[in-house]
């Protein structure tokens, strides 16, 4: 992948400023290649470092990242074929069995993850799937609460990374487990909305195992210049696709070995 970046600092804060407009007022925005054509990955990366130094001025603390557009699901989905990375932040964890409310979403939907727990610090080039799972503290079930700010879904993947991968909300919970008492390839997962199952899938759909998906992210944030720290919280992308929310809606993850998480929304 080229990080190469060709907006001038200037465009790059301006974008930033409508990311984070649409963020927080939780407003659609047009995808951000209407006005610049030739936005690179790089620019896209860019805007979203732009807007994580812009959160941490502003006090939110990083409590680690997340790789997206990791399953084949989510890429059919999205119409894409490469994979993303964001980063989260303490706002943006809520706890197992609360109350989500969409009041300052735009289009939340949800999507079954397996998160892991960083207990060494990795850096890329070259990070493998051995050397994540040498790194891992634990692993956990996680449900990601994304939002598309891009109107009408109409998007592309560099107006994606420059949102921050949709990142929104998130839910870790379960049970914990270590890795290496589990087969990470082969969880199934099914998601549950008011009772009923919307989607299911296995942990193999991530890139043939999630850890594969945690490697690739540290070989992108390499590119970044950054490395993933010890005590990261990691999402490793969603298994099947994202299922749309709204108020009144409760929703349960059941992940095979790792337990259940569950949520509710309202307005
Ligand atoms: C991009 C976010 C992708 C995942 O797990 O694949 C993502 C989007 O779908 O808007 O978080
Ligand atoms: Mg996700």
């Amino acid at each position: 992948m080229s990080m190469n970046v060709t907006l001038s600092r200037e465009d790059v804060v301006r974008l930033c400023e409508r990311v984070e407009g649409a963020q927080k007022r939780a407003y659609a925005i047009p995808k951000l290649t209407d006005e610049y054509p030739g936005m690179t990955m790089g620019d896209g990366y860019a805007v979203q470092l732009e807007l994580r130094r812009r959160f941490l001025e502003q006090g939110h603390r990083q409590v680690g990242w997340k790789a997206g557009l990791t399953s084949k699901a989510k890429m059919q989905q999205m119409g894409v074929s490469v994979p993303s990375i964001g980063f989260l932040t303490d706002r943006m964890a809520r706890p197992e069995n609360s109350a989500i409310s969409t009041a300052d979403l735009v289009h939340p939907r949800v999507e079954c993850e397996v998160a892991f727990v960083m207990k060494k610090t990795l850096s890329g080039p070259g990070c493998t799937r051995e050397d994540v799972l040498a790194a891992t503290d634990y692993v956990l079930p996680a449900v990601e609460i994304i939002d598309s700010r891009f109107s009408g879904f109409k998007f592309d993947l560099e107006s994606v990374v420059a949102d921050n991968g949709s990142s929104a909300r998130f839910v870790g919970g379960g049970r914990a487990r270590y890795a290496e008492e589990l087969d990470l390839r082969t969880l199934g997962v099914v998601m549950e909305k008011n009772g009923e199952i919307v989607t299911m899938g296995a942990s193999a759909a991530v890139l043939g195992h999630p850890a594969e998906a945690i490697a690739m992210l540290v070989n992108i944030l390499a590119e970044l210049g950054e490395d993933l720290p010890a005590g990261s919280f990691v999402m490793s992308g969603g298994i099947t696709e994202a299922i749309a929310v709204k108020p009144g809606d409760s929703i349960t993850a059941r992940f095979q070995e790792l337990g259940s998480v569950s949520m509710r929304f309202v307005d």
